[in-house]
């Protein structure tokens, strides 16, 4: 492709819920840059940008994707992304790179769960937004519904460009009211005819020429007395209102579309060549110091890695944006985040997987490199002596996690490599490796993201795996005091073991007072690594077990609490209490005294209304307000316990709590009922007692284990 300069390169993310036409219009856009001899589409499995396996199975996007395509002596970057909020890693990482967005909306259905969704994300970015009017050439197409509904949604800023004379399969002509022309299509090449506008559409055209002149003019002072004096405004000055209008988030340019038929696709290309912005007419970039990074190519290079990416036979491809100078083949950067200095092998220009290489590339431009030896997705590297670092992108908190296992034994190793690739190119995946349920727990975004991470590994990785339910951190405490005294004696041949313990134990609270009624030696808090605390007091008194014992005996109390009596679980919150004890002058020892300790203190904790507490998450629900009844009684059905609700305009903001154990069938639930529209997030919360019944099943439970092991 020729050498662009800066002013001539815009990144555009197309963004809509999932069918609304991204990937057939970003396939449309790469035919009229000439890249392509013929469109693919969805239903032939041929498009550019869903090249993938299971993107060609299940006809739609699961990733995002580069694709620069041209117009008319401009470089257009497009970044085509998934529509489901499952993927709200790819959405955003691509969001964060592009400078101007256009949410497609589908004409047939309106605006839809996935286009409220991304357009909240598009709003925290304040990125630039066009609407496309997509799919127009359908028979149930409705233009005027779809831009009500854009407005209901969007807000007065939504203004209407262009508009169809007529939908359905006799679409083929657009009237601008930016340009006051109308274009017609007459083939599917993109061909296009300008012609005046015909007599019977000038009076619609003429209005909604003079609504965009307002809502230019209403947004900026200058314009708006330019528009007193002449009771209009040229169209350079609604250009240039609407680009300072779009840079500001202020306006949202209407379109209409068939990216299948390609009608109307080289307008829209041709609006954000000479009206959308470049990213050095966007907001500076600002480091994690409060820096800003000028977008200008006579700085020094720095350049952003946005997305990370495994190919197979290529290596790990770096995408990135380059946010200042220039970067060239040849060039050593430095990792600002881990510090390792990177040599820029080569440089690609992406054309979905396909690779151009090219010798350099200028800030505002978007490209990939390859195999740097340790740079991640999110890491600034940069020229010597120019350091900076953007801060990392906030992704939304997983809502689903399973436990992932090998089902084919020795393949462990490689399972673990192939998690570590995962999280490596998507960082909405969190691995935890839990010692407590000796299980590998995968934390994601919902199920269609499950099956994604599952085709990486069986498909990518060639892994034998199974997804199983994450086994439940349950926590042991007791509900009163109780005492015992133990004594362990063994007498196997020669040397002999004896220990004997008095113990009490009690539960502990924050603010207990000091136990009454005991000579207290000394006391040792230990704040246990799983949550919660415990107490340990020697109180004994005239020697009767000898103070280097107490190690010993609290590591045998340790080793208990660290596989509880009830079920194995982790113990909290129980204060101990020594205060007698005998002694054997020979056969008294460590070993004894830790026993005698496990075992007392087992035999207390029996006797002390012993209690399983659950964990539980806050869960943070946000719904359309119509659904929030029934989201409530949903809550209550899975244990959950309702804390507080806040209105936010047509949405409810539902505060809970859940127990970690009915969160999967309670999330199914929510997406059930409100086919999701209704959003939640998850946070750790703390234990809560569990009901008496579940408890007992539980127990028998382990006991039945146990026996049967
Ligand atoms: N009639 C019509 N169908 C379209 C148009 N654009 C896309 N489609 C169809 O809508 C479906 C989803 O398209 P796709 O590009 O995968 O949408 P994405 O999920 O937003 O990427 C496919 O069956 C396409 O053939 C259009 O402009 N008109
Ligand atoms: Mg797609």
């Amino acid at each position: 492709m020729a050498n662009f300069d800066i002013q001539h390169i815009k990144n555009i993310v197309l963004v809509g819920h999932t069918g609304s036409g991204k990937t057939t219009l970003a396939e449309a856009m790469a035919y009229n840059a000439g890249f392509l001899s013929r469109r693919g589409t969805i239903e032939e499995k041929n498009t550019l940008a869903d090249y993938t396996d299971l993107e060609q199975e299940k006809g739609k996007s699961f990733f995002s994707k580069l694709i620069a395509t041209q117009w008319e002596g401009f470089k257009i970057n497009v970044l085509d992304t998934p529509g489901s909020d499952d993927f709200s890693g790819e959405i955003i990482g691509a969001m964060r790179v592009a400078d101007c967005g256009v949410m497609l909306l589908n004409a047939v259905t309106g605006v839809e769960v996935g286009t409220d969704i991304i357009w909240e994300y598009t709003d925290n970015y304040k990125l630039p937004m066009l609407l496309a009017v997509n799919q127009i050439d359908h028979e149930s197409a409705d233009f005027d519904a779809t831009v009500q509904e854009a407005i209901q949604h969007f807000g007065r800023k939504v203004v209407i460009v262009q508009y169809p004379i007529h939908s359905g399969a006799s679409f083929d002509a657009v009237i601008d009211v930016l340009h006051m022309k109308l274009y017609r299509y007459s083939d599917t090449d993109g061909t296009v005819a300008v012609e005046e506008i015909p007599d019977i559409h000038l009076e619609k055209a003429n209005q909604l020429h003079q609504e965009l002149v307002e809502a230019i003019a209403g947004y900026d002072e200058t314009l708006m007395e330019r528009f007193f004096e002449q009771g209009s405004l040229t169209e350079v000055e609604m250009k240039e209102g609407l680009h300072q209008a779009l840079i500001h988030h202020e306006l949202f340019p209407v379109f209409c579309l068939s990216g299948l038929k390609n009608r109307g696709v080289n307008r829209l290309m041709e609006f954000i060549d000479h009206v959308c912005p470049s990213a050095n007419e966007m907001p500076n970039e600002i480091t994690i110091e409060g820096k800003a990074i000028s977008c200008n190519e006579n700085e020094p290079t720095a350049i952003y890695i946005y997305k990370t990416l495994t190919e197979p036979h290529v290596g790990d491809l770096s995408f990135f944006k380059v946010l200042s100078g220039k970067i060239r083949v040849g060039d050593e950067l430095t990792n600002e985040n881990t510090g390792q200095v990177e040599r820029i092998h080569q440089i690609f220009e992406m054309v979905a997987n396909k690779r151009n290489s090219v010798n350099e590339m200028v800030a505002g431009d978007i490209g990939a490199t390859l195999k740097l030896k340790n740079t991640h997705t999110h890491n600034t590297l940069h020229a010597k002596g120019f350091p900076v670092e953007l801060p990392p992108i906030p992704y939304p908190e997983s809502v689903l996690t399973r436990a992932v296992e090998s089902t084919i034994k020795g393949e462990e190793e490689k399972l673990s490599q192939a998690l570590h690739q995962l999280i490596e190119e998507d960082p909405t995946i969190k691995i935890e490796v839990s010692p407590e349920l000796k299980q590998t727990l995968i934390h994601c975004q919902g199920e269609l993201h499950l099956s994604v991470i599952r085709w990486k590994l069986e498909q990518s990785a060639k892994l034998h795996v199974q997804f199983v339910a994450p086994k439940i951190p349950y926590r042991e405490t007791i509900r009163k005091a109780a005492e015992t005294v133990y004594r362990h004696k063994k007498q196997t041949g020669g040397a002999g073991q004896f220990a004997e313990i008095a113990m009490k134990i009690e539960p502990w609270y924050d603010g207990i007072e000091e136990p009454k009624g005991y000579p207290i030696r000394s006391s040792e808090s230990i704040d246990l690594p799983w949550g919660g605390k415990l107490m340990y007091y020697n109180c004994i008194v005239g020697g009767a077990i000898d103070t280097r014992f107490h190690a010993s005996i609290l590591k045998g109390i340790m080793e208990k609490m660290q596989e509880g009596p009830l079920t194995g679980s982790y113990v909290r919150d129980v204060r101990v209490l020594v205060f007698d004890g005998k002694m054997h002058s020979v056969d008294s020892n460590d070993l004894a005294f830790k026993t005698a300790g496990m075992m007392a203190f087992k035999t207390c904790f029996y006797q002390a209304d012993p209690l399983l507490l659950e964990p539980y998450y806050h869960i943070l629900i946000h719904t359309p307000e119509n659904l929030t009844g029934s989201l409530m009684s949903a809550i209550q059905t899975h244990r959950g316990v309702v804390e507080g609700m806040d209105a936010e305009g047509h949405f409810t903001k539902i505060h809970a709590h859940v127990p970690y154990e009915a969160m999967d069938d309670l999330g199914k639930e929510i997406r059930a009922l409100s086919q999701g529209r209704a959003r939640f997030t998850l946070e750790t919360g703390g234990y809560q007692p569990l009901p008496f019944e579940i408890q007992k099943q539980l127990v028998k439970d382990q006991v039945h284990e146990i026996a049967e092991v």
